[in-house]
């Protein structure tokens, strides 16, 4: 390059500066133009700092976000912090420091990282899930979810990690570990605080059709939940009685014996004497192993025979009735029926015990199959044979009348099962929020009053966690003593906290009037901004904060304080930046990129095109150095063009008719593209455009109309060196408040092309035509070309594939 006047070090805290003191992104609360909420979920302000992954979805978002604002919208970008949590819990205990000042170091330093990259967030809606007059909300709807019934304590076993002292969720526990720290986790048994989510489990699935979510989104969502309509079925054994959950009450003429979970309570009651010993040694095995490897299918099955026999209500027969380990004690029952001809579970396992097989149901699409042939299972529907009165029925004509006899004979329901459990809503940490729950000798468990909240974390020098098991709030008597709310005796608080879950289950309300303090938001701003309109996040929250999200809002809905059903219209998702070697960024391969050094060597302008040039925004990709000093030279050249336009006066150079289209197109494709959030081609869009703009040593230059018009499109992409360069030419207007560029229809249809004719995939001739001609009007002047001719004679057309803008081909 040689000349170095761009300097983004110079150029760009100054725009930065000046957004600022004008306040230039901040959401208007009423306003006639159209409104767009645009979210993006808020970090973990960790020690570590922001990550160029944070990067990539900021600036997508970013970039959005000033492109609908050029084009007339009232764009809310806003930006806080979920900074509860254990991490900033235990690097606080580690460091013998407060968490609340280790939040307010590391919230400090994200600040500036967000802000040295430019992102045009509303800052004066910053939000913090740790500041009592934001979690006095949290903990104000965990008392709605109370006096609904909604949040309930339960004795139950809990996934215990013994090396964070904590209780977790099931679902953050990741092969039988803890997902924070790997340890080995524990069955624990203790009083939690429980949400009933399962209350909305249906609604969850539903209401997935009223919003714009991507499928496989929807589908996790759907899958996670895990809604099966079947039958509960009760079997006796002897006087006692046991039910079973099954979605198959169609084949229960094939139930040939029946399994009981290890944990199931009936198997030490209805154990054989001579069975015992063997039942007792499977028990102790069974405990050792965690119900992934009881579940995974290629797992060999194994299980005993408790000595006892229960009768099959519908054969009347006596079939025996094992334990073996694939049965979960949490799901349905905890036991089953089991027909192995047509469940492969049931199937290896009676082929492994010699357990009787007996065929049920005929695959109406195989006629090879012979009806004594026992070597495979047939798990899809067809015809009921072997079943008495259910006989020559379908499968869903079967389940119907099962059902329907089940109900009559008092031998069971139809039902609904969800694999979705209840959210175990208890922790057993310093860093969270307060349960709002007191415990009185005379009235029991109390809810502490509205007007008490928020109930704040008492500021002290020590909280190791216990050995017990408990909080840490649980050592500090000046938080746990207290009096009651209802008699005023002495009383004692609840000391586990909320997950970290909580604050953001509710915080994109929130942004929309940040600093009520007498209700979470008022009725008329979220009116007025609710529901969101574009939300972007990782995967990896689809089944845990999407759905908890979802969840809170459908409840907040219900009392009456939200306006609408679903909190988000549209949900996309953005792939992982990985390192240079293609492994995760990580401290332990020491493969980390650190933005802040990336913005120092290339600015922040070379590191947001970077980020949005190196793949499809939802597609994970490698880091590459070259990549983004690749976009750093074409941002050099960017701004010598428009410096020597300024040099030359602004005078316009003699155009050809392909530069002045090839203007009004990238003007189309930059702003189509963003919309679309195809920014790599947004971006490519302009470095083809800058490709054609210099010849030799010589820069075309446009008119100044349009040269203002390039800098506008580079503008949501680059903002800085934009509107630097956008200084050149205009002093009046800031480029932040001008209009989108119109394109010229005309020029861009007007331009021609050369379509590509093909036989049977193979060139046989080029056409010159307008560029948006269409399929038949192609077709025609194709089969006029000689060359295309001679290959159709006497032939029959059977397909014509049609590529608008490239190509014609002719398949015969
Ligand atoms: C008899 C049967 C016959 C079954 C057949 C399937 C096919 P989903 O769809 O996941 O809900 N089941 C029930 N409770 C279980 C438990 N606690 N642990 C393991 N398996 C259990 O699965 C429901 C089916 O899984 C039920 O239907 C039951 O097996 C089994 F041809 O009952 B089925
Ligand atoms: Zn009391």
């Amino acid at each position: 390059m040689g000349n170095y006047k761009y300097n983004p070090k110079e150029i760009e805290p100054k725009w930065q500066q000046c957004w600022e003191k004008h306040q230039s992104f901040k959401a208007e609360d009423n306003s006639l133009k159209e409104k767009k909420f645009i979210l993006v979920e808020f970090p973990y302000p960790s020690g570590a700092g922001l990550h160029v992954g944070h990067v990539r979805s900021y600036t997508a978002l970013d970039v959005y976000s000033r492109l609908l604002r050029l084009q007339g919208f009232n764009v809310l970008y806003p930006m806080g912090w979920d900074a509860f949590g254990l991490p900033t819990e235990n690097y606080a205990i580690k460091h013998k420091i407060k968490p609340q000042q280790a939040t307010k170091d590391n919230i400090e330093k994200f600040k500036k990282q967000l802000k040295s990259l430019g992102l045009s967030y509303d800052w004066s809606r910053e939000i913090n899930t740790t500041s009592p007059s934001y979690y006095k909300w949290t903990q104000w709807i965990f008392l709605q979810l109370y006096k609904k019934g909604l949040a309930y304590k339960h004795k139950m076993p809990i996934n215990w990690c013994p090396s964070c002292k904590t209780g977790l969720a099931n679902e953050e526990v990741i092969d039988g570990k803890c997902e924070r720290c790997g340890a080995q986790t524990e069955k624990k048994e203790k009083e939690q605080w429980m949400l009933k989510i399962t209350e909305y489990a249906d609604r969850l699935i539903e209401d997935l059709e009223t919003v714009d979510f991507l499928e496989k989104i929807k589908m996790q969502q759907i899958n996670w939940i895990g809604r099966s309509e079947g039958a509960e079925i009760t079997f006796n054994i002897e006087d006692k009685e046991v039910k079973v959950f099954t979605t198959r009450p169609d084949t229960i003429f094939g139930a040939t014996y029946l399994v009981l979970a290890p944990e199931h309570e009936l198997v030490s009651e209805i154990v054989s004497k001579e069975q015992k010993p063997a039942v007792e040694d499977y028990l102790d095995l069974a405990r050792k192993k965690s119900d992934l490897e009881r579940t995974q299918l290629q797992k060999d099955k194994t299980g005993v025979f408790t000595g006892a026999y229960a009768v099959n209500p519908a054969t009347k027969e006596k079939i025996p009735v094992w334990v073996a380990d694939y049965v979960l004690a949490s799901y349905g029952f905890g036991a089953i029926m089991s027909v192995p001809a047509h469940d492969d579970r049931d199937f290896d396992f009676a082929k492994k015990y010699n357990l009787a097989i007996k065929e049920v149901v005929k695959d109406l699409k195989d006629s090879q199959k012979q009806d004594d042939d026992l070597d495979s299972t047939f798990t899809g529907e067809g015809e009921v044979i072997n079943s008495d009165f259910l006989t020559g029925l379908t499968t869903s004509q079967a389940k119907a009348k099962i059902i329907t006899w089940l109900e009559e004979n008092n031998l069971g329901k139809k039902t609904v099962n969800y694999k979705l459990r209840d959210w175990i809503f208890s922790r057993q940490h310093y860093w969270g929020e307060p349960i709002p729950i007191v415990y009185c000798k005379k009235c029991g468990e109390v809810p502490v009053p509205e007007e008490n909240l928020p109930i704040t974390l008492p500021e002290v020098e020590n909280y190791e966690p216990t050995d017990t098991g408990e909080s840490p709030l649980a050592k500090i008597a000046s938080f746990v003593n207290t009096v009651c709310p209802k008699c005023q005796g002495e009383a004692k608080r609840e000391t586990d906290t909320m997950p970290n879950w909580a604050g953001s289950s509710w915080y994109w309300l929130r942004y929309t009037d940040p600093q009520n303090d007498r209700s979470l938001a008022s009725k008329e701003k979220m009116n007025y901004w609710l529901p969101v309109d574009l939300y972007n996040g990782g995967m990896e929250h689809t089944t845990l904060h999407l759905l908890y999200s979802r969840f809170w809002n459908k409840f907040l809905y219900d009392i009456g304080i939200v306006p609408s059903l679903e909190p988000y219209k549209k949900r996309i998702s953005h792939g992982m930046i990985l390192a240079e070697d293609g492994r995760k960024m990580s401290k332990s391969f020491g493969n980390v990129i650190n933005p802040d050094d990336m913005v120092e060597k290339y600015g922040a302008d070379s590191l947001r095109l970077f980020e949005m040039f190196v793949g499809p925004f939802s597609e994970t990709i490698p880091w590459s150095e070259q990549g983004l000093s690749g976009c750093r030279k074409f941002l050099d050249k960017v701004f010598n063009y428009f410096y020597d336009f300024r040099e030359t006066a602004f005078s316009e150079s003699d155009l050809s008719e392909e530069l002045l289209t090839l203007l009004q197109k990238t003007v189309k494709k930059v702003g189509e593209d963003i919309k679309a959030f195809k920014f790599n081609t947004a971006v490519s869009a302009l470095m083809i455009l800058f490709n054609e703009l210099k010849q030799g040593d010589n820069w075309y230059f446009y008119s100044l109309k349009d040269m203002k018009k390039i800098a506008i499109i580079l503008y949501p992409l680059a903002p800085h060196l934009a509107s630097e360069v956008w200084s050149f030419m205009e002093k009046d207007n800031k480029l932040e408040k001008v209009a989108w560029p119109q394109y010229d229809d005309k020029l861009i249809a007007q331009e021609k092309i050369n379509l590509i004719v093909q036989v049977n995939g193979k060139l046989r001739a080029t056409l010159t035509v307008e560029g948006d001609i269409e399929e038949s009007q192609a077709k025609q002047l194709a089969l006029k070309e000689e060359a295309v001719k001679r290959q159709l004679e006497g032939k029959e057309i059977k397909k014509v594939i049609f590529v608008p803008g490239r190509l014609i081909n002719f398949v015969v």
